[in-house]
């Protein structure tokens, strides 16, 4: 079995500050990463900055600096980012690295060996905001779909045959029904190829901050034909980095992007590689848009919500659970900071940090501290607490391959609920008093269904599940979901604990 596993986000604009989409499309996939890595996979997590286009030259050319310099120091943003929501990723791309310069060429080179690519000459309308043409049709009120402004372009130009695909993208999408996620995107897609394509304008000639065409250097490459090859850069398409073969890595297994920009996803990356002779990706997920209490997040609204501001605020594990939780992924989002507080509080404070607070603090005052031995036996509802998230293991590996985040939270916050409940019926304060093996049974199933908890929400909320884990004494090797089956060694030492997750 091919054990490896690739993960994309979006390679974001620089010229915008991080804000909380962005910080979303990363957080599902290092929460994909993170838990295919616990099954033992061999990932390989992607994310990036785009960094060329009109729109950069224009903010560039705003702060009286050069491209590259004013790149250099933005893509700085998303870099401090990763460090603030604790992603993982393994690689960070750039679209100004060497690397991906030499890839996007022999991309382009292939592309015009097998003749995809001839010259032209463009005339239509073009949106800086968007970095995306539109036909005629296409333009509302004079602008864009969008709303971005529009300019009426003419230039020569170099076209990539993309009508040519369309019937063989449609043959694919039917043979690889999972290949655009969810349906109603996939339908959407569908819907707009059998619309009728146009051929693309991949190249132009207007201004200079882009990729030079190797065949024509008075052209600079389209800036999404630029950066979609991001994803086989970073894959060792040029086969620089020694000893890692491309085909080991690529096909992707998951683009992970947001609904805007599905199209270029969906159609024009899939053709491209058909055109270069190139594995398609697995499959590409568009996940909903977050609005800000009720409003579209936008700068000149001024309602931007900033990741860095609201992880010092609420704490790092708070916002990861809510982002996570609070929306069925792929559907479109509010974020209320109230909300998150409620959830913070009643699911992290109340239930859970809740539950971990009096085990353990059972645990500590009438156990000398120390896990009780593994028991010889145990009763029925024992046996229902310790097999529930062991026993669903199956399931939740189901769901985060369809992605749906809040679904696994939803089931482990039932296995709390039950936990807690199972503590007030099974009362270990008055077994203390009468039945002091029992009450060892007892608090030995809520340590081990603590670790369980923890282990499986270690994706998620990795600080936490850490702490506790760590407070279990439970080995680096035995928090794997294929040890998670191994018990709880009795006589582990285990002290006062802290609280989780204070109330806000
Ligand atoms: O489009 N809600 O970059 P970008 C949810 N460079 N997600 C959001 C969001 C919101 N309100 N706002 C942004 C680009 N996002 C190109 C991509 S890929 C080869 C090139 C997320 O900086 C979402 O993932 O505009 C969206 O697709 C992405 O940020 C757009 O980032």
């Amino acid at each position: 079995m091919n054990n490896n596993f690739y993960v994309t986000t979006p390679i974001y604009y620089v010229n915008d500050i991080p804000h909380i989409g962005h910080a979303y499309t990363t957080l599902a996939c290092d929460i994909i990463a993170r838990f295919k890595r616990l099954d033992g996979f061999n990932v390989f997590f992607l994310t990036g900055t785009d960094e060329h286009g009109q729109k950069v030259e224009l903010a560039a050319k705003n702060k009286k600096v050069k491209p590259i310099e004013f790149v250099n120091e933005v893509s700085l943003n998303f870099k401090d980012l990763l460090k603030c929501m604790q992603f993982s990723n393994d690689d960070f791309i750039r679209t100004t690295d060497e690397r991906h310069i030499e890839s996007c060429q022999k991309l382009w080179n292939k592309l015009l060996e097998n003749g995809h690519i001839y010259l032209g000459k463009y005339s239509g309308w073009y949106s800086v905001r968007d970095e995306a043409f539109f036909s005629e049709s296409e333009i509302v009120d004079g602008k864009a779909p969008s709303g971005s402004p529009v300019e009426w372009v003419e230039e020569p130009s170099y076209f990539f045959n993309l009508k040519k695909w369309e019937s063989k993208l449609i043959d694919f999408y039917e043979k690889n029904p999972n290949f655009i996620c969810p349906a109603s995107r996939r339908n959407e897609v569908v819907s707009f190829v059998k619309g009728g394509l146009l051929d693309l304008s991949v190249s132009r000639t207007s201004f200079s901050w882009g990729i030079k065409v190797p065949n024509d250097n008075n052209h600079i490459m389209y800036v999404w034909l630029d950066a979609l090859t991001n994803y086989i850069s970073a894959a060792n398409y040029t086969d620089k980095v020694d000893g890692r073969a491309f085909l080991e890595t690529w096909p992707a297994d998951l683009h992970m992007v947001g609904k805007d920009i599905i199209r270029f996803h969906a159609v024009y990356w899939p053709a491209f590689l058909m055109a270069a002779d190139l594995p398609l990706p697995k499959k590409i997920f568009a996940h909903g848009w977050w609005t800000n209490e009720g409003q579209k997040i936008s700068k000149s609204l001024g309602n931007v919500i900033d990741p860095f501001d609201i992880v010092e605020k609420f704490g790092l594990d708070q916002v990861r659970y809510f982002l996570m939780r609070e929306v069925p992924f792929g559907n479109d989002g509010d974020f209320s900071i109230s909300q998150l507080i409620n959830r913070v509080n009643s699911d992290l404070s109340n239930s859970f940090g809740n539950l971990f607070q009096r085990v353990v603090s059972m645990v500590v005052k009438n156990c000398n501290g120390k896990v009780p031995e593994k028991p010889n036996s145990f009763l029925d509802e024992d046996l229902k607490l310790i097999n529930s998230i062991k026993n669903s293991l199956n399931e939740y590996r189901e769901l985060i391959d369809l992605q749906r985040f809040d679904q696994v939270l939803k089931h482990i916050w039932l296995v709390i609920g039950n936990a807690n409940k199972y503590v007030d019926i099974q009362a270990p304060w008055s077994l203390k008093k009468n039945d002091f093996k029992r009450m060892e049974v007892v608090l030995f199933t809520l340590l081990e269904t603590l670790k369980q908890i923890a282990i499986i929400l270690q994706p998620f909320i990795p600080s936490t599940s850490e702490y506790i884990l760590n407070h279990l004494s439970i080995p680096n090797d035995f928090r794997q979901l294929k040890s998670i089956n191994i018990l709880i060694s009795g006589n582990n030492d285990i002290s006062v604990p802290s609280i989780l997750f204070p109330r806000i």
